[in-house]
């Protein structure tokens, strides 16, 4: 039976599409008075948006769409989320933690994403993680408020310190960074900075969300914490939360897409235009167009329809292609974070269901300007709040960027496809180990399956710059925190 999926106990960013926004303030904050703040931590309850508010809001924003009244529904939602760090300086010893999901990934949410870093190729400088100095320290626990505009969401901000005690004399945490990331304007809404549309494809929660063709639905225990044993805890209802904060280098991607165009039309075997055969190029490397139509479905020409039909946008899982890479290469990056059936199937077939993580990043940073264009080379930052929710971040978003995106060699393990081919890295994220090239094969639709192509050698386009592991209690939990507490 499907994990039942409690949607008035569970904080809204996890599942039905997260908290609706237009823009989101990340506040990264230190615990300084451990007993208040789980007193505190009652009074924020009512603030907290729910996966039922959620459920209603997104109702209310399509009646209001329905109904042709334009401009956005005010509309604000807070959710928070803590770290190790975070709940022991509450008050919770191993010993509560002991023998729930917080202790059960091998002790990667509790070692911290400092630590991790090193083990996902991050670059390190001096022996540390190259990533802004607040990122290296300690932080207890991010706030998330994401709302239709900013001074939604700044009104919304203030009466969460008010619940901490604003007077910095008194309050129970002290605020170390506050990063605000923005949908992007006009017509790149909803689209990362390189361009590509962003979260299209998301886990389905069987039981719980309406089912379309695609990747089958998983069980919710593989996002919702507390429902792996048959006991439940008090993790129930929770789920972690992996925050990356990844720059990306945008002039310096056009002009690596600009560089490798694709020159010849893989139907017609003529020239391609400049123009097409750079966005075939990006389209292949990321495994959808900028519009978000999958190269799996339409593999040579952008097809924007497709990508607003939710019962095709999603209906692929590379079975057509299990011994080639004709339309979609092995290591473009959502066939690399989601390999479909290339996992479920031929000789080394695993069930993904635990490798699944439910992604709710946002865009952060200005528009590239015109002297950064023509110069090629990025002057300000921006990039993406990468944010995702898992059960288990060992076996989820690490698994993912360890495993998949820095593994050449993936999907070819053991006798699986093409011997003697190497896929490479993922381009987007795939991280090489340091002073190792970063590469990859396929992109070429007319050579794509041949061994002996020479490799495609890649700089660096996204760059972490900090991070954090942190779990999301259930709202129950939020209001309890005090009974685990006492000794
Ligand atoms: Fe990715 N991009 O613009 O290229 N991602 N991603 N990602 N990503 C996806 O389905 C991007 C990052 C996943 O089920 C799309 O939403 C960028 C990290 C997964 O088909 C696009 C960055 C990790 C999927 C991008 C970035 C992942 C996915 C297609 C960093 C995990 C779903 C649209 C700056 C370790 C795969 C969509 C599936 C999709 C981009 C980061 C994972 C366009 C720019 C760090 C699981």
């Amino acid at each position: 039976m499907a994990t039942h999926v409690n949607a008035g106990n569970i904080q809204g960013d996890i599942l039905a599409g997260g908290l609706p926004k237009k823009t989101q303030t990340f506040i990264f904050f230190q615990i300084i008075d451990g007993k208040k703040f789980v007193q505190d931590l009652v009074e924020l309850a009512p603030l907290i948006k729910t996966v039922e508010q959620v459920l209603k809001d997104r109702d209310d924003i399509a009646k209001h769409k329905k109904e042709k009244k334009g401009g956005l529904i005010k509309m604000v939602g807070v959710n928070i989320s803590l770290s190790y760090t975070g709940l022991r300086a509450m008050g919770i010893s191993d010993d509560k933690m002991a023998g729930t999901s917080l202790s059960a990934d091998t002790g990667v949410f509790m070692g911290g994403a400092v630590k991790d870093a090193p083990d996902l190729n991050d670059p390190i400088v001096g022996g540390k993680p190259d990533w802004e100095p607040t990122f290296l320290g300690q932080i207890d626990g991010a706030i998330l408020v994401a709302g239709d505009s900013h001074p939604t969401v700044e009104e919304k901000v203030r009466q969460v310190n008010a619940v901490f005690g604003n007077d910095s004399a008194h309050s129970s945490i002290k605020v170390i960074k506050s990063i605000v990331g923005d949908v992007r304007p006009g017509e790149e809404d909803g689209h990362e900075h390189f361009g590509f549309l962003d979260g299209v494809s998301n886990p389905l929660i069987a039981g719980f969300d309406p089912v379309v063709p695609g990747p089958a639905p998983i069980d919710a225990k593989f996002i919702l914490t507390g429902h792996s044993t048959t006991q439940s805890d008090w993790t129930a209802d929770g789920s972690f939360l992996v925050f990356r904060y990844l720059f990306q280098m945008v002039p310096e991607f056009n002009s690596f897409l600009d560089n490798n165009a694709i020159k010849t039309d893989p139907i017609t075997s003529k020239p391609l235009p400049k123009d097409q055969g750079r966005e075939l190029f990006g389209a292949r490397i990321v495994g959808r167009w900028k519009s978000g139509a999958p190269v799996d479905i339409s593999p040579f020409h952008d097809d924007p329809d497709l990508v607003k039909d939710p019962k095709r946008n999603n209906d692929f899982l590379f079975t057509d292609e299990f011994r080639d890479n004709n339309k979609c290469p092995w290591a473009a990056h959502i066939r690399r974070t989601n390999p479909r059936a290339d996992s479920t199937r031929g000789v080394n077939a695993n069930a993904i269901d635990n490798r699944r993580i439910i992604r709710r990043g946002i865009a952060f940073g200005p528009e590239v300007t015109a002297e950064e264009q023509s110069s090629g080379a990025t002057k300000l930052g921006r990039g993406l709040l990468f944010a995702c929710y898992q059960a288990n971040i060992n076996d989820a978003f690490k698994f993912i960027q360890k495993f998949w995106a820095n593994n050449p060699t993936f999907p070819f393990i053991g006798a699986d496809p093409l011997p003697g081919f190497t896929p490479g890295f993922d381009p987007i994220i795939g991280q090489a180990p340091q002073s190792t090239p970063r590469e990859m094969t396929g992109y070429d639709p007319l050579t794509a399956n041949d061994p002996s192509q020479a490799p495609l050698r890649m700089p660096n386009f996204v760059v972490p710059r900090g991070g954090g592991y942190f779990f999301t209690p259930s709202l129950k939990t939020l209001r309890e925190f005090g009974s685990l507490t006492s000794a």
